[in-house]
């Protein structure tokens, strides 16, 4: 028995050193100690032996199960530490390593002329108004006074949806519905997507953005118009800059208008951003046309107002010497970086 337990001994020391993990380990204590195991098995053989001998042989057995257990323990408490330690240095981080520079974006350059646009017009007592992309031909273009055979309704020129209703082609919808509200006076601005089916190139593209404005009030006129325009002008390009108002043609609006700015690169003198004429186009704008009031119920007796509108892409062109419109909707940030 003695030789027996001591063999048992030696052969669970082997076992050890050969151990990979802790599952191997618990394999090798059900092997030594479990129900089935070599030791519970030497145990049961005390059963033949004679009741003189049996004392002193439980003593050996119960002897070798603790040194077998104390092995065991100590077998695990290693793997443990082997393991933390292997754990450690494989999730080792090197703090002295140099780190990676976080990569700051930078705003839109069409986001930076909006919030300009809406800083200036809110410092003017103006409300920002948005709403519906999907319009009714009614607030289209009937509203509007655009009539029934204007090229602007053509299919070549608007996106249709099966019912009739359409993409708005501009964000004048909006300031109808304002209007509709009838909360007067009114002075807001509505900027917005706005859709036309236009083949892509350097100035035109099938989305596009716009910012309108609107007011409307007892004894509004173009003298109001002008004035207003003038100190957005200024505010937006300098305080240097000259206005002027060329006739122009709108359905919504009569008089109608365009504004040039005086060329913020050449101060007027003639360049290439200006095409040598000392002046760009910035926006279109007129005197609300009565007809178009009267259809949202509002009596252009009593009332007179305003409007204007512009197309953002281009202002941010002119703004940032952008040469083509398409850079600005690919969102490369090689391009964005730059603003
Ligand atoms: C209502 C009445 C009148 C809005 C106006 C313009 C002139 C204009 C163009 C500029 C370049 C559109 O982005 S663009 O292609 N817009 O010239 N827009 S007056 O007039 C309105 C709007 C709503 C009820």
């Amino acid at each position: 028995m003695t030789d027996k337990l001591a063999e048992l001994e030696r052969q669970c020391a082997r076992r050890i050193a050969e151990l990979a993990g802790l599952k191997e380990l618990e394999q090798l204590r059900l092997d030594m100690l479990g129900k089935k195991g070599e030791l519970t098995t030497l145990l049961k053989s005390l059963g033949s032996a004679s009741p003189e001998e049996r004392p002193a042989l439980g003593r050996l057995v119960n002897s070798a199960r603790e040194n077998i257990e104390k092995m065991l323990e100590a077998a695990k408490a290693g793997i443990q530490t082997r393991e933390t330690a292997d754990r450690l240095s494989a999730e080792r981080i090197d703090v002295t390593k140099p780190g990676k520079a976080p990569q700051f974006g930078a705003k839109h350059p069409m986001t930076t002329v909006l919030d300009s646009l809406k800083d200036i017009f809110v410092g003017m007592g103006y409300s920002i108004a948005e709403g519906p992309e999907i319009e009714t031909p009614y607030y289209n273009f009937d509203s509007l006074n655009i009539s029934a055979t204007h090229p602007a309704r053509s299919e070549q020129d608007t996106f249709y949806f099966a019912n009739g209703d359409s993409l708005r082609t501009s964000t004048s919808p909006m300031q109808v519905h304002i209007m509709e509200a009838g909360q007067l006076p009114v002075r807001a601005i509505c900027p917005g997507r706005v859709y036309r089916r236009d083949e892509v190139d350097a100035t035109h593209a099938p989305v596009f953005h716009q910012l309108e404005g609107i007011v409307v009030d007892k004894g509004v006129t173009m003298g109001d118009l002008k004035g207003t325009l003038e100190l957005f002008a200024k505010e937006l390009f300098g305080s240097g800059t000259k206005v002027r108002f060329r006739p122009h043609y709108f359905p919504f609006t009569e008089p109608s208008a365009e504004m040039d700015v005086s060329c913020f690169v050449c101060g007027g003198q003639g360049c290439r951003v200006c095409k040598h004429e000392g002046f760009i186009e910035i926006l279109g704008c007129g005197m609300i046309h009565p007809r178009v009031l009267e259809m949202s119920g509002i009596d252009p007796v009593v009332y007179s107002g305003f409007a204007f509108g512009m197309g953002l892409e281009r202002i941010s062109m002119q703004r940032f010497g952008i040469s083509d419109l398409r850079l600005l909707h690919e969102n490369d940030v090689r391009f964005l970086k730059q603003f």
